[in-house]
């Protein structure tokens, strides 16, 4: 039976109003009761300039490569935990703003455990991001993490999409399914803790003749493999044997329908 992954989540905040007190403090030099002194700037922030306090979230969203078509959720009421998708499976994932926010800051992270499985690709900063964005791509550690970082900023900073990351679902290793996890990090809200992970489980491919899709060509080349018994030193039967019991039966072949007629392009 396929685990499901564990996702920690944290709290959007719905205002942004550190940077304004910051700045007020600046100007006031104000040092004692310092839980009064904020609360004072706030309602100066909220009378003299309501206009800079800025509400909204930053949020990712998980399309298919070549269309947008949404990755359905598992459960519509839970974000974030998505249905299972095939080795071969070409993802994109969007940074998008429903405000104008300069200066944001944040990351997609993928823990060691998780390189052999999938693969992060930046690409270009939309328009939307500013014309001094930039995104980027790092390692650190221990325990070493890569890193897809982005930075929206510049005086035409829109609300929209602000950037796009492929993700590239490779392998499953020796196991029928991996749980995979990609942290969001909105350095508005922490920049220690991910704001909420991406989850995906990821299971063996049913495009067996890798031609990106799953049809009768791949149901002939299970069904030449049926009832065999020795896949595990016969190149697990050309993937025939998807729950890597050594044999191609029934329950790969329930398996195999699960897919039937699914694209990877
Ligand atoms: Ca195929
Ligand atoms: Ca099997």
């Amino acid at each position: 039976m396929k685990k499901k992954c564990l996702c920690i989540r944290y709290p959007f905040r719905e205002l942004t109003l550190s940077a304004y007190i910051g700045h007020s403090n600046g100007i006031f030099s104000i040092k004692s009761n310092k839980l009064l002194v904020k609360q004072i700037l706030l309602v100066l922030a909220l009378i003299i300039s309501p206009v800079s306090i800025t509400s909204g979230t930053i949020s990712t969203n998980v399309f298919l490569r070549d269309s947008n078509t949404p990755i359905e959720l598992v459960d519509p009421n839970i974000p974030h935990i998505y249905q299972d998708i095939m080795v071969g499976t070409k993802l994109k994932i969007v940074v998008s703003s429903d405000t104008i926010k300069r200066y944001w800051g944040g990351d997609l992270a993928l823990e060691e455990a998780y390189w052999p499985y999938g693969i992060l690709t930046p690409k270009e900063p939309l328009p939307a991001a500013g014309d001094s964005s930039g995104i980027y791509e790092q390692e650190s550690g221990p325990p070493p993490i890569k890193w897809i970082s982005f930075i929206a900023d510049g005086d035409n900073v829109a609300a929209g999409d602000w950037f796009i990351i492929d993700y590239n679902a490779v392998d499953t290793g020796d196991y029928n399914s991996v749980d995979f996890n990609i942290g969001f990090y909105d350095y508005d809200i922490s920049w220690d803790d991910p704001n909420y992970y991406l989850c995906f489980s990821q299971v063996r491919t049913r495009d067996f003749n890798n031609n990106t899709v799953v049809d009768f060509q791949d149901y002939a080349i299970l069904a030449s493999y049926w009832q065999q018994t020795n896949c595990s030193s016969s190149n697990g039967c050309e993937g025939a044997d998807l729950n890597v019991d050594g044999s191609v039966d029934f329950d790969d072949l329930m398996l195999f329908c699960e897919f039937w007629l699914e694209k990877t392009k």
